[in-house]
């Protein structure tokens, strides 16, 4: 990259860390210009290109080639206030801050964890063996930005074979591996790509930092705000499918990708495979894990919540307005994923804040989403306590795994009940009371009816199933 293309550039120095550099001709718009000194840039986050107008062939690569190891880092810059920021690294290798935190301008650089990066080298040559562009490797970013691969050692372009490879990259938010696969993108599972590197390709082993936000793009460009769709769906993949190990299934309902932007207002995930998304200005992070937990709900129940009829019903979180209590849960749901995730349902003192539960003693919650939110906060936390006026309090200590199996269970157990008027929290108390063993289930019952009481969700059921527990063995073991 040519020092003219980029207004502002961060540098380091080994003395100084990272600062940010800017032409003189420049200052009269940039306040740090009286304070920063004006540096030559050392080593730049490189801005990557929309399109690549080369040639680019995907061969596989023949199996007897020496290979060696090509490296590099890819940031995003973050503008989410709900996250999981400590989980990655900025590029000083610090775990990240949220914004409010942030007290130098590099530190809202954030590790691409889980963005795919393509590595193809390059050749200018023609004739035997030359390509302009080969793809020679693939890498997923880890949490600190690193991303490496094992590329061939030499050129195999003839003309070329004595001079050193040299290499473009292309970052993708998608990330598809085993059981996991996800996209933000325009379409169905399509991703933004940048390149990297094109008009002036990078020699190995080690790539400059890369960022990715075009260059010469408005600052607010469709593929930074994507970037941060995509770390916000990363935080909760990771949180659910790879620390948790709740099935992905891949196979049963294939990639999820958020759409982005949509082609609606808001955020919605109508199907198993979707989630529409849409925002003014930056990505404030909630919107994803929210829609993201109506995934993995949809997952679990067959994809289409156990046969509830469509379209469902519109839920406004804001005006906290009474709903069927399938609606109930299902939102309760998707507001407890972003709370997991974040860590809210953990932090202390969420317990004794009264803003959740925000209707009367006497009311039942099971029409309430904030009800079933914070239910599901007890049903995972290890934090015990008990409303005044209560009998039981919270003593539940499940994990998230446990409670997703409960989840996914209640849709087989009571699947005639599934349609109009929907599954509902009762059903999942209910669930998990008969599943385990038979010596359990009155703690089981005395641990979810505990919770339920505590948000003030009646199930007059529920008192009955441990005894009359005969019908559903049976189911269970059909
Ligand atoms: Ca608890
Ligand atoms: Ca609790
Ligand atoms: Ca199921
Ligand atoms: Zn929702």
């Amino acid at each position: 990259m040519r020092a003219q293309e980029a207004p502002l550039r961060l540098v380091s120095s080994p003395r100084r860390g990272y600062f940010w550099s800017v032409s003189r001709s420049q200052c009269h718009v940039l306040l740090v210009c009286a304070a920063s000194p004006v540096l030559i840039a050392a080593e730049p986050l490189v801005e990557g290109r929309r399109r690549v107008w080369s040639q680019v062939e995907r061969s596989p690569l023949a199996s007897d080639v020496t290979t060696t190891s090509l490296t590099g880092r890819l940031f995003y810059e973050d503008h989410r206030q709900l996250g999981r920021h400590t989980t990655r690294r900025d590029p000083d290798g610090k775990p990240g801050r949220r914004p409010k935190q942030r007290t130098q301008r590099h530190q809202r650089y954030l590790a691409a964890h889980l963005m795919t990066v393509e590595m193809y080298e390059v050749d200018d040559a023609r004739g035997r063996g030359c390509v302009p562009l080969a793809w020679v490797g693939t890498a997923a970013v880890g949490p600190d930005g690193t991303f490496s691969a094992e590329v061939p050692a030499n050129d195999s372009c003839a003309a070329e074979s004595e001079s050193e490879p040299r290499y473009v990259l292309a970052a993708h938010t998608s990330h598809c591996e085993g059981d996991l696969c996800f996209y933000v993108g325009r379409r169905v599972e399509d991703a933004y790509t940048l390149w990297f590197g094109v008009g002036s390709p990078f020699a190995g082993p080690t790539m400059p930092d890369l960022v990715f936000l075009p260059a010469r793009g408005p600052r607010l460009s469709v593929e930074a705000q994507a970037a941060n769709h995509h770390a916000s769906l990363v935080d909760v993949v990771v949180a659910f499918h790879v620390e948790a190990d709740i099935p992905f299934r891949r196979e049963e309902f294939g990639a999820v990708t958020v759409r982005y932007p949509s082609p609606y207002s808001d955020g919605r995930a109508t199907r198993a495979d979707l989630i529409d998304a849409n925002n003014q200005g930056w990505p404030k992070g909630g919107l994803i894990l929210h829609e993201y937990g109506h995934i993995v709900h949809r997952r679990a129940w067959g994809g289409d919540y156990a046969g509830y009829p469509t379209p469902i019903q519109r839920w406004n979180g804001k005006s906290h307005s009474r709903e069927v209590p399938f609606i109930a849960l299902k939102e309760g749901w998707a507001n407890f994923t972003a709370a997991y995730v974040t860590g809210r349902c953990f932090r202390s003192g969420y317990d004794t804040a009264n803003t959740l539960v925000s209707l009367q003693r006497e009311v039942n919650g099971i029409h309430f989403p904030q009800n079933h939110h914070r239910a599901l906060c007890d049903w995972v936390d290890r934090q015990p306590d008990q409303r005044p006026g209560t009998a039981r309090g919270d003593t539940m200590t499940t994990d998230l795994y446990t409670l997703w199996q409960t989840l996914d269970t209640t849709d087989e157990l009571w699947a005639d009940r599934g349609h109009t008027p929907g599954l509902n929290m009762c059903d999942l108390a209910a669930t998990y009371v008969v599943s385990g063993s038979v010596d359990g289930r009155w703690a089981r019952f005395d641990a979810v009816a505990g919770v339920l009481e505590t948000n003030d969700i009646a199930c007059p059921g529920l008192r009955m199933l441990p005894i009359t527990q005969v019908a559903v063995d049976h189911r269970l073991s059909r």
